[in-house]
Formats: C-alpha cells, sequence, structure tokens
C-alpha cells in the first residue's frame, strides 16, 4: 500500500472582480470563462471542510499603482466601488475569508501574501494559524497577481498547486502568461485541473 502524505490545503482565489472581467475597467479576455471552474473547486474545498480565501484588489482613489498617478494602470477596483466587487457569477461561500489587498497608495501589491483580512490579520498569519501548508491558486491575472501570489507563496515556505484551467492573464505583451506559468513551474509550483484534483 502506497503511503499516503497528508497534506493541509487552502484555496486561494485571486481578484475575480467586474473590472478584471469583459465590461470591466481592466478586462482580462475572456476572463469570465474560469468562473465555472473556480465554483466547482470552491465547491470541492467546502465539501472536504477546507479554507477557501477571495482576494480582491482593493484601491484607494490615488494611488500610485494608477497611470494618473505615475503607475502602469487605468483606473480600476477602487475601494467600494462596483468594479471592485466580485463577479456575480463567482459563488462567494459564507465561510469563506475575504482578503484585500492594493490599499496601501504607493505601492502596487500585486500579491495577496500582502492582504489582509477584514480585521487586519496578514494573509500569511491566517494561514499559519490554520496550519496551512499548500496553496492552490486560481483567478486573475496569470501573469501578475496570480503569479506574484503564487511565488510569494513558495518563498514562504507553502507548497504551490496552481490551477491551470481556472486561470486568465492580461498579456500585456503576447506570451506573458505561459511565461508567468512557466516560471511559477520552475520555482516549483504544482500545477492540477478539475478532472485530476485529488485532495485526499
Ligand atoms: C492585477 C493589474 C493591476 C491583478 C491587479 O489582479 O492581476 N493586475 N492590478
Ligand atoms: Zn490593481
Amino acid at each position: 500500500m502506497p503511503v499516503k502524505i497528508e497534506t493541509k490545503p487552502a484555496l486561494l482565489i485571486v481578484d475575480v472582480q467586474r473590472d478584471f472581467c469583459p465590461g470591466g475597467m481592466l478586462a482580462v479576455a475572456k476572463g469570465d470563462r474560469i468562473i465555472p471552474a473556480l465554483n466547482g473547486y470552491c465547491e470541492l474545498f467546502r465539501k472536504k471542510n477546507r479554507p477557501i480565501f477571495f482576494s480582491r484588489d482593493w484601491h484607494p482613489q490615488e494611488t500610485s499603482h494608477f497611470e494618473a498617478f505615475g503607475g502602469a494602470w487605468p483606473v480600476h477596483c477602487v475601494m467600494g466601488s462596483k468594479g471592485a466587487e466580485f463577479h456575480p457569477a463567482l459563488k462567494v461561500p459564507e465561510v469563506a475569508t475575504i482578503i484585500s489587498k492594493g490599499m496601501n497608495p504607493s505601492r502596487d501589491d500585486y500579491s495577496a501574501f500582502d492582504g489582509v483580512d477584514d480585521s487586519g490579520t496578514p494573509f500569511p498569519e491566517l494561514l499559519r494559524r490554520l496550519d496551512v501548508d499548500t496553496i492552490y491558486i486560481g483567478g486573475l491575472a496569470t501573469d501578475y497577481c496570480v503569479k506574484e501570489s503564487a511565488l510569494a507563496a513558495l518563498r514562504q515556505g507553502f507548497s504551490v498547486t496552481l490551477l491551470e484551467d481556472a486561470v486568465r492573464g492580461v498579456d500585456l505583451k503576447p506570451g506573458d502568461s505561459s511565461k508567468a506559468i512557466a516560471e511559477m513551474k520552475t520555482t516549483g509550483a504544482k500545477t492540477t485541473n478539475l478532472s485530476t484534483i485529488d485532495l485526499g
């Protein structure tokens, strides 16, 4: 009998907000197409009673993240705005924890690991309290917040599995998303999809 190694997984769904989906201020092409798969992952983690986190980009009106203040991006995901809402097709269960990031007006904070929950507790601290050792990551955008979250998780000693059928990228330059996936893999991320995932 093969020995089953127990892991303590958590799910992180990154920035599936109106502004990153078609019709939004910083729309990722076909960004909404990953939502059914994400809902499926969510259901799976809920059934297993494993922690589920939804990060959201949550910017002040004036931030060096925006073009008008020296940054790279059009205005998007301003805290409290319609565009900052989770996409309406995304099922956010009651038990999920929301992680907000990007509130500091002088930082980009692409990574959910720079985010905090509603009481201000840093995301990595929440994971440690729950004894999580493995993070499954999907969402938007592959080449920014998903990548930076995955690399931060690996740096901080977590195992990372990328949900390959549930990520989409901005591709400011063609190929950015495939490059990002390659970089996550060479840094140590594994990959899975909804038909092959095995949480034990
Ligand atoms: C993101 C660009 C700017 C993301 C956030 O969520 O990937 N990308 N802000
Ligand atoms: Zn942003």
